[in-house]
């Protein structure tokens, strides 16, 4: 058995869940936070046999496919200006550890 691990954006989690419930992959999901950036992720636990650990990334990947996206910050130059400046941001991602179970049981 394999516990695959995966930190995922927060936007992308709820179609992540859904596309492993899909095929009936069970999923835990845990709020947590990028110590480098310190804004909020989300961590999966997905138990599954060493078999299906591939069929479990691709449905990972599939929808949380880095990309990049435009934002619109505000700056102001003097007190009585403001700048909308467009940025492009990278989303998404994830990034995934496969871990050996050496033991599993439902009490
Ligand atoms: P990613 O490498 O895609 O990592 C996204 C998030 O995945 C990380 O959030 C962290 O929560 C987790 N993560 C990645 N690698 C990990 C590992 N080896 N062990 C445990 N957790 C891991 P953040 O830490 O907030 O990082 C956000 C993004 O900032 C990273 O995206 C990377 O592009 C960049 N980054 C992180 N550390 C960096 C550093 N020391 N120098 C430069 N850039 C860094």
């Amino acid at each position: 058995m394999k516990l695959v691990l995966a930190i995922v954006s927060s936007d992308d989690s709820h179609e992540v869940v859904k596309n492993l419930n899909s095929k009936n992959f069970q999923v835990t999901k845990l709020s947590s936070t990028g110590g480098f950036l310190r804004k909020g992720n989300t961590t999966l636990l997905v138990g599954c046999k060493e078999e299906e650990v591939e069929q479990v990334i691709a449905l990972i990947k599939d929808q949380s496919q880095s990309r990049t996206e435009v934002i619109t910050t505000a700056t102001s130059y003097d007190m009585a200006h403001v700048l909308s400046v467009p940025i492009e941001v990278k989303v998404g991602g994830a990034t995934v550890f496969v871990i050996d179970i050496e033991q599993f049981h439902k009490l």
